[in-house]
């Protein structure tokens, strides 16, 4: 029966029309002469739903007939943007749609604008969850993403008076089509509590869990379509919602409203995404929220795997049936949650327990950056989940034991190894836990898992031989080329003479042999410049700067973080900027700087970064002196659709961390498959990108991991860099004036401080005379459009390793052990 749902509805665009105005009519209760623009892409998502969802329903019924072996992926955050236009194109409705709303008077382009982005995460790491969910099921892996439907979103960003200031992101306050409420797999879980001791009979100890406080978890459903084939695959996001047990008492003492309340408690967990980007703050609700995905996320998996007893399935072949990923150390509460399942509720002895967890278990590991690393005092633990701390004591116990055995007598490796930090205030460390309680540990990029086994866990890689494994990043083809770069899409199916590069990204190499011919680099930089055209009008509508697509467009879009060095590339800005004054006839590419980033509303330095290329930009591209040859332009609120119109239309893609820091990057890989040439540090994934496009297409600067380190080990002194360099010095003290904003003491004064009183840390100044001359290569082969145009069609031909579908399949190979599934 499913199967002849999908065929009713599929077929041509006549289907389609009628499927729409079904929906206008009966979803919407509207005519079409009184439908908004709002009205057409809700009954167009409808429309396209239907076949989607009869793909789901199918997808699971073959999955559950045939009893496979899944996997799990647990995040915290999921940023997927759009939905409908990815679902289109998937699916392969897009000329569909496109010529059903034409008979009906309407622009596809219109309509797509009235979808809100789903912006469940913060950056990079919940961008990757989302590209690994289209890969999943572009390649018929059986998987599942687990995560939390929260209420708010990242928040929205606006400018005022170049500061940035915060709104609440209500994406579902209107509702989304592309969700399923499934009000008959919500779950209970448990959380506070005390753990009683009681003795069995036999008198073995038998702990028990009491005076918990229930939640409610409802999860939503989200069809996850895979291109160029009919597997839909599922991403689960819980609600909270209060029990009634959870307020019993008050509302037996007739306290109504208080009871009322109380509920709002239990809601609030899935309430708002915490917005920051790499740094832990230790907050209980934090903690809440991880257990409370996790907890409902194991109660449904166990759920799923012992709805097939009738094929067999017991725990004695869970680990076979179940693979969890853990993306970071967010969801590792996981790794005690199921001991204690297995041990409280199911009277597992230990070792086979713990030998049912390890199997299950993958974690991926995301940064080095010790503040993003974390910790959660053992007091707070305690309180939120008393048995688990129980349980993550044990586990403790028996790793000093292997550690003990390793290195007898060896106390500073206890220490090191323990996941109780000890040093201070008692702490869990989240990664310990996350790596002993998996079989398998991942870095990120070549370089990151280098750095994670050499400095992070020397350690724990002596203890656990062949534990640590690569994994380097990859995107999604389809996102981020076919649907958001048609015209460059279009060419490239023209080129090669088929789409098989949308599934297949190594395809890209047959351009390769063009990339030298100047009636192909002529169609090719035509696009480019179509691209910055339109986004030449975003930046007008967003920023009221006018700016030219014959510049070049250098383009910085990422979280705003020092790591990340945005303040260098604006040290860079200011230099050129000088150098005008000082000579206006000065013979420069005219360049359009852009930026799109959002701080951690706490991160006053992050911020005030903002503020400073906001104020200096406004300075710049207003100064008639410099004949529009430098502008800035900072896009408020970067989101997952904003990106899709950057990133067609850069000419540069600024990669510029401090070495070491970066433990990937996506948006590198993204920027160089549209053509972007990267100005970058040996860093993350820029290291690999590097290898695929060659030398003379990248523009490498700066110190290596060793440069920085032996510099570190020296003593880094700023004040070094400022003092020999008139430029440098000049540009720094600049920005510490009041040049920019006449009348405010200091506006800029925190990022200054930074760079030379607060030492530098992420040594912006040793770095920049290295950045500044690479620049000047850039400059001087933008002039040559023919060797310039070549080296943006060996990027786009040469990054197919950067494929989410590679990575993806290589974890399904080398950590999951898990087959692909035709539907
Ligand atoms: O792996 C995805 C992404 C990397 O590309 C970035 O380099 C890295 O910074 C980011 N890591 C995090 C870690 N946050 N925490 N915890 O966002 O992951």
């Amino acid at each position: 029966p499913f199967v002849s749902t999908t065929e009713a509805v599929v077929p041509g665009s006549a289907k389609l029309k009628q499927a729409i105005l079904r929906h206008l009519t009966y979803t919407l209760a509207r005519d079409v002469h009184t439908a908004t623009p709002r009205d057409w892409w809700i009954a167009t998502a409808m429309a396209v739903r239907e076949s989607i969802l009869a793909r789901l329903i199918a997808t699971q019924g073959v999955h559950n007939d045939q009893n496979v072996r899944r996997l799990y992926y647990l995040s915290l955050e999921y940023l997927m943007g759009r939905l409908t236009e990815n679902n289109v194109y998937n699916t392969d409705h897009f000329d569909d749609v496109v010529t059903a709303l034409k008979e009906l008077g309407i622009e596809f382009n219109e309509i797509r604008e009235q979808e809100v982005d789903m912006g469940l995460g913060n950056g990079g790491l919940g961008r990757l969850a989302a590209c690994f969910l289209d890969s999943l099921a572009t390649l018929d892996y059986p998987a599942i993403g687990y995560g939390i439907h929260y209420e708010f979103g990242l928040f929205k960003q606006e400018f005022v008076n170049g500061h940035q200031v915060e709104h609440p992101d209500s994406w579902m306050i209107f509702g989304t089509p592309w969700e399923v409420l499934r009000p008959e797999y919500a779950v209970t879980i448990q959380i506070y509590g005390q753990v009683e001791n009681v003795f069995d009979d036999l008198g073995n100890y038998r702990p028990r869990w009491v005076n918990t406080k229930s939640v409610m978890g409802v999860p939503y459903d989200i069809p996850i379509a895979g291109y160029g084939t009919k597997t839909v695959n599922l991403l689960r996001l819980w609600a909270s919602r209060s029990t009634e047990e959870f307020d019993l008492a008050a509302f037996n003492s007739g306290g109504y409203v208080d009871a009322v309340r109380e509920k709002v408690v239990g809601e609030t967990i899935s309430k708002v995404l915490y917005p920051n980007d790499k740094t832990e703050n230790g907050k209980e609700l934090r903690l809440v929220q991880q257990y409370f995905f996790v907890a409902c996320s194991l109660r449904d998996i166990i759920r799923r795997h012992f709805r097939n007893d009738d094929k067999g399935n017991t725990w004695d072949n869970f680990s076979d049936k179940v693979a969890v990923q853990l993306n970071d150390t967010h969801p590792a509460v996981a790794v005690p949650e199921l001991m204690r399942i297995l041990l409280d509720e199911e009277n597992f002895q230990w070792d086979k327990a713990w030998a049912i967890v390890t199997r299950v278990f993958g974690y991926t590991n995301h940064t080095l950056l010790p503040e993003a690393l974390e910790k959660w005092s053992v007091p707070l633990f305690g309180r939120v989940l008393p048995r688990h701390l129980q349980i993550i004591f044990e586990i403790n116990k028996q790793l000093m034991v292997v550690v003990a055995a390793k290195w007898p007598g060896d106390v500073d490796k206890m220490r090191i190894c323990s996941i109780i930090d000890e040093g201070g205030a008692k702490a869990v460390r989240m990664a310990n836990l996350s790596v002993v309680g998996s079989h398998a540990v991942n870095g990120v990029a070549a370089l990151h898992t280098e750095l994670l086994k050499k400095d992070l866990f020397p350690e724990f890689d002596a203890l656990y031989p062949g534990k640590f494994q690569n994994k380097t990043n990859g995107i999604t083809p389809r996102r981020w080329l076919l649907d958001c770069n048609p015209r460059l899409s279009a060419l490239i199916t023209k080129t090669l003479g088929h789409t098989k590069w949308a599934k297949d990204l190594d395809e890209l190499r047959g351009l390769e042999k063009v990339a030298g011919d100047a009636a192909f680099q002529k169609e090719f930089m035509a696009i480019k410049r179509a691209n910055k055209v339109d986004l030449a009008a975003v930046i007008k509508a967003e920023c009221g700067i006018d700016v030219s697509p014959d510049a070049l467009f250098d383009v910085q879009i990422k979280r705003l973080h020092e790591y990340k060095r945005q303040h260098l590339n604006l040290l860079h800005i200011l230099a050129l900027y000088r150098r005008l004054l000082q000579n206006p006839a000065l013979d420069i590419v005219p360049r359009v700087f852009v930026f799109a980033a959002k701080a951690a509303p706490g991160y006053d330095l992050a911020k005030n970064i903002i503020r400073a290329i906001n104020m200096i930009g406004a300075k710049i591209n207003n100064d008639a002196r410099i004949g529009g040859k430098l502008k800035v332009a900072f896009l408020p609120n970067y989101r997952v659709s904003l990106a899709e119109r950057i990133i067609p239309a850069a000419d540069l893609s600024e990669q510029i961390s401090t070495a070491g820091k970066e433990a990937s990057g996506t948006g590198n890989m993204k920027l160089a498959l549209n053509g972007a040439l990267t100005i970058g540090t040996l860093d993350g994934a820029n290291v690999e990108i590097g290898e695929e496009v060659g030398d003379e297409n990248i523009f490498i600067f700066g110190m290596t991991v060793e440069q920085v380190e032996a510099l570190n080990a020296k003593g880094y002194n700023p004040w070094d860099f400022y003092n020999a360099d008139e430029e440098l010095k000049a540009i720094v003290d600049w920005l510490g004036s009041n040049f920019f904003t006449p009348g405010e003491n200091q506006p800029f004064g925190h990022v200054h401080h930074s760079l030379l009183g607060g030492g530098d840390p992420y040594m912006v100044l040793a770095d920049f005379r290295s950045y500044s001359d690479a620049h000047a290569k850039v400059d001087a082969m933008y002039r040559h459009t023919a060797q310039w145009a070549k080296s943006a069609i060996l990027n786009t031909a040469r990054v197919g390793k950067f494929s989410s579908d590679r990575t993806i399949r290589e974890y399904a190979e080398k950590i999951w052990s898990l087959p692909s599934v035709k539907v």
